[in-house]
């Protein structure tokens, strides 16, 4: 049964959905820009389709596993009123769904911090009256489709959690995506579009990539470069035919690339065992009783800055971190800072500091 109503008589107004999965179509809003559309889809895993909206439209849910999916028709073109798409309860997934437009696009998608809450921004994916926002903690994922007319897009943050993975799509429009940060996984699919990935911060560093980025080229002839050169700090950079990664940072994950462009910062050797398998101890370090985990000892030979160890053939010991950046762990505690001339019974470690 239909409901109508005059929408200039009304100030706002509120649909609550019931218990059910149930399916919302909103086909359009209120049109003033203070006449707010609230549809609270209720407790079950509905579905939202968002095709247009004049005014403010808010999605809200009072619990369960919802889809909302905003664009007609793979348009974003009728969504000139922001969506507010929220789930406090639960988490939805939300995929926004541009892939028909044609018009070139300079869109970004932030995460801004609004009165204490992670809240998501994306604009100029729609028209420029119109924002698509989302409270951060209540998405599930988001899925973006962008349009066929190419253009650039910049991804200031993704969502944030490890299980709370942001997906990209650029179709058949050829893109400029500036990755300057993440905090979940970012996975970004080319589509037969050339396109151009830049991961790194603003000031070309990987520091703010703390979230996977996968890139996925597909067809075309696509590039991925990777800003570090802002780093002043030494780093380990490992680098295989499917990944990028350095200390303190995500890892990239690439397939589809025909181009790839690291741009590096300070390098720092990886770790390196000064005992053993062939690697020869300083004669200065002399003879000396065997350390114990209680008498660790820290020191600097020849640039590589070193940490004893116990007696323990054990590699990585407790008192290491064998990953690339070979970082000794905050527990273990250097009983002296100058070099050591007792003779390493068992193991010894170092890393190159410069
Ligand atoms: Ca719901
Ligand atoms: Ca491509």
């Amino acid at each position: 049964m239909a409901i109508n109503f005059d929408p200039a008589a009304l100030t706002d107004l509120t649909v609550k959905g019931g218990m059910g999965s149930d399916t919302f179509t909103v086909t359009d809003t209120l049109s003033g820009s203070s006449q707010r559309l609230t549809l609270s889809t209720g407790s079950g895993d509905d579905k939202g389709f968002v095709q247009a909206s004049t005014g403010p439209l808010t999605v809200s849910s009072t619990g369960g596993a919802d889809v909302v999916t905003i664009g007609n028709a793979g348009s974003l073109q009728g969504i000139k009123g922001t969506v507010l798409v929220q789930n406090p309860p639960s988490f939805t997934d939300l995929i926004i769904d541009g892939s028909a437009d044609t018009a070139p696009v300079n869109a970004t998608m932030a995460i801004v911090t609004i009165s204490g809450v992670q809240q998501g921004r994306i604009t100029s994916l729609t028209p420029p009256s119109a924002e698509i926002d989302y409270v951060a903690g209540d998405l599930n994922s988001r899925e973006v489709k962008a349009g066929q007319g190419g253009g650039t897009v910049t991804n200031t943050m993704s969502l944030p959690g490890s299980l709370h993975t942001t997906t990209l799509d650029l179709g058949a429009g050829g893109y400029t995506v500036n990755v300057q940060g993440t905090a979940g996984a970012l996975i970004i699919n080319g589509g037969s579009g050339n396109d151009t990935v830049k991961v790194g911060s603003t000031a070309s560093t990987l520091d703010t990539i703390q979230g996977a980025v996968t890139v996925n080229g597909q067809d075309g002839f696509d590039t991925l470069t990777i800003n570090d050169q802002g780093s002043t700090t030494p780093h380990v950079y490992t680098q295989t035919a499917s990944t990028f990664s350095r200390d303190g940072a995500a890892t990239i994950t690439f397939s589809g690339i025909e181009s790839l462009q690291p741009n590096k910062g300070a390098v720092r050797a990886p770790c390196a065992r000064l005992r053993g398998r062939g690697q020869v101890v300083p004669a200065a370090w002399g003879k000396g009783a065997a350390n114990t985990s209680s008498t660790r000892r820290c020191g600097t030979w020849r640039g590589w800055t070193w940490k004893s160890c116990t007696r323990s053939s054990t590699w990585p010991s407790a008192a290491f971190d064998r990953s690339p950046s070979c970082r000794v762990r905050a527990s273990t505690t250097c009983a002296s800072s100058t070099p050591d001339s007792t003779r390493p019974s068992a193991s010894r470690y170092a890393y190159r500091s410069t």
